[in-house]
């Protein structure tokens, strides 16, 4: 008989297949302005420089919002309340759910959604050992396409999403909207959304966080057409593409783009795809709010904005929503 580890470590599989990441890839590089989707980015190795990138001095992102938790850890477990069902969505390798883990009270299960499988099964494992408890139900799917949730053994008192990580401002906005209002359907009346926020800041503090000294983002940006090489019989010349990031004022974003560094042409599969000089793909933007415009935002999706935990420097904010 299979041990209850074994049994636990076994994702829901969702992933879309090579054949939608092949329409995905053609689709954005055949429009005017070439893109690519950021949500590809997490292969193995981009996860890897991800967790790199979250290291770094530059990229405050992740030290400013695990401050803002374990500072106000308590007041949030006293929102959320005992016996829950924690859904996290990228949760990558789980790190930023343990503080809610430590300090919730009895939760139900946990819910960990990535579309990396193998990060997933590795992580799920560690829970599983380090929280006997608690029933981990990992699901290996893309977050913003339809996907069955899987249902825990123990009924709970409340459905809570947890999405850290300003993951929120790599939406445009009205899918961020459509997002949210996706979330509060899966919390359904009474649950609640945790959710971290990047906030408008002086723009030379966003352009230093997407153009780290140690040039670990431009890596990761350029992994994605390593990735496209590997997996789509493609031949980016990675020494003719150039990592380019800045923050665009008017949008409120900052844009990720890999810019083509003279006229050439790739092939995928029997396609040709023709690069002018200085032209570029789009691969992700990151917005940043302002906390009234993010409290509008979630008032469109049927969410209200219940609780505001920020820094000193309000660079960054957690927020509690109800639905
Ligand atoms: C995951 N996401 C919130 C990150 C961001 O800041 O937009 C991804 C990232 N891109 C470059 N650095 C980090």
């Amino acid at each position: 008989m299979k041990s209850k580890e074994t049994k636990h470590v076994v994702p829901h599989d969702f992933r879309p297949g090579q054949e939608r990441f092949r329409a995905e890839v053609l689709g954005g590089l055949r429009k005017p302005q070439k893109e690519l989707p950021s949500k590809y980015f997490y292969d193995e190795h981009g996860s890897h420089l991800f967790e790199r990138i979250c290291t770094l001095e530059e990229y405050y992102i992740p030290r400013t919002e695990a401050a803002i938790m374990e500072a106000y850890i308590k007041e949030m477990v006293e929102l959320i309340g005992a016996r829950v069902l924690l859904i996290e969505y990228g949760s990558g390798n789980c790190a930023k759910v343990r503080i809610l883990l430590d300090h919730l009270r009895d939760p139900v299960a946990y819910v960990p959604i990535d579309l990396s499988r193998e990060q997933l099964l590795r992580v799920t494992k560690d829970l599983a050992s380090n929280y006997p408890r608690l029933e981990v139900l990992p699901v290996c799917a893309d977050y913003t396409s339809g996907f069955e949730l899987p249902m825990p053994k123990r009924p709970s008192n409340r459905v809570v999403v947890y999405f850290p990580g300003s993951t929120i401002g790599n939406f445009d906005p009205i899918p961020a909207m459509n997002f949210l209002e996706h979330i509060a359907r899966v919390c359904g009346p009474g649950g609640a959304l945790l959710i971290g926020v990047d906030l408008k800041k002086d723009p030379t503090v966003h352009h230093r966080a997407y153009n780290d000294s140690e040039g670990v983002t431009a890596a990761f940006n350029l992994n994605l057409l390593q990735r496209v090489n590997r997996q789509l019989d493609c031949d980016f010349q990675l020494e003719w593409f150039e990592h380019y990031a800045f923050y665009n004022p008017t949008e409120g974003r900052v844009e990720m783009h890999i810019v083509s560094l003279r006229e050439q042409t790739v092939h995928l599969g029997d396609v040709t795809i023709p690069f002018a000089k200085g032209e570029s793909i789009w691969t992700e933007s990151s917005y940043k709010f302002n906390l009234d415009e993010f409290k509008q935002m979630a008032a469109a999706a049927g969410l209200r904005v219940e609780h505001v935990w920020t820094d000193e420097q309000q660079w960054f904010s957690v927020q509690y929503l109800v639905s």
